[in-house]
């Protein structure tokens, strides 16, 4: 090889490492992070993000080379120099992958372990707080190394049970329905078709369901987890921007699946408070009253859309009308 083919081999090298740093930290394809795990999420995809732009340039630029430089010439009518198998090249097209892939095992078996995803139960009584900084500090090759170098020197990472406690989880219970999602703050009694958080505080839901499978899905938390009748399924976050996000139904559940939507409103600790104080007088009033006030059925607002009438609302429990 020429020294002008070695130079121009690395330049094309740097050109596809910096292409691929560049788009796998600044694509906008997700919407935005809203809790510090969703960020540590963020992190796992930037980074199969650059992997994928760098292989991608790699893979088609040597396909597009290839098929100019050794087309068919005009007047050659040979097969080609018949080529056998490389030793070297097929030991390092299966040694680069297989690091790639560990590498990014690793990680992400990380992040799932720091959001409590391989011991819900564990971090019942202690750490979201702690996970929020945990994770807040992970991100991209930093959260990448910091992973490999936990691993490394702790075997599985932290585990949820040994955080320290911190600051308590607001728990709420998620019963989702054909075509509604009902949140119960235990604390409060409150039942609401709408989730609504304070800002920075951990937060604990208890999904399940009461009737087929659905889904919780909250983009912008970049969380989803199937509800199973009969099944307690926890997950945790830490609302980190007040905002308004979609809470979206991920399991086909039924014809009117694709109405069983509502939000996630995080705000501020005193508007959070006047909300659940508000709840509080307007579920102590009769039926009547509460419809009036409009806010505690859920499933007001959808009732003649889909078709569900005065007599299956009472046939629910009675604490949701
Ligand atoms: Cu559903």
């Amino acid at each position: 090889m020429t020294t002008a083919n070695k130079l121009t081999i690395i330049s094309i090298a740097i050109a596809i490492a910096i292409i691929s740093l560049w788009y796998g930290q600044s694509n906008a394809l997700l919407p935005v992070a809203a809790s510090p795990e969703a960020e540590a999420v963020d992190g796992i995809f930037q980074l199969m993000m650059t992997v994928a732009t760098g292989l991608f340039l790699l893979i088609e630029g040597v396909l597009i080379y290839s098929a100019i430089r050794f087309r068919k010439k005009p007047g050659d009518e040979t097969d080609g120099p018949p080529v056998e198998g490389n030793v070297l090249i097929e030991i390092v097209w299966t040694a680069i992958p297989t690091v790639i892939v560990l590498i990014i095992s690793i990680y992400s078996f990380d992040v799932y372990n720091a959001m409590g995803g391989l011991d819900p139960e564990a971090s019942r009584d202690s750490g979201p707080q702690q996970v929020a900084e945990k994770t807040n500090s992970n991100q991209g090759l930093e959260g990448l190394i910091a992973s490999v170098s936990d691993y490394l020197a702790l075997g599985l990472g932290e585990s949820p049970a040994n955080r320290s406690k911190n600051l308590t989880p607001l728990s709420v219970d998620v019963n989702a329905i054909q075509y509604a999602f009902l949140f119960t703050y235990g604390e409060s009694g409150v039942v609401s078709g709408e989730l609504h958080v304070p800002v920075g505080q951990p937060v604990r839901l208890k999904i399940t369901a009461g009737d087929v499978i659905h889904a919780f899905w909250v983009p912008q938390l970049r969380v989803k987890q199937d509800a199973v009748p009969g099944r307690e399924a926890q997950i945790s976050f830490t609302p980190q921007r007040t905002g308004e996000y979609p809470i979206i139904c991920a399991e086909l559940c039924g014809p009117y699946h694709g109405a069983m939507k509502t939000q996630l409103i995080v705000e501020s600790q005193q508007a959070y408070q006047s909300w659940i104080d508000q709840q509080q007088v307007a579920q102590s009033q009769s039926l009547e009253d509460a419809v009036a006030v409009g806010q505690t059925d859920p499933l007001n607002a959808y009732a003649e859309e889909i078709g569900v009438n005065q007599q299956t609302l009472e046939q629910l429990p009675p604490h949701t009308h």
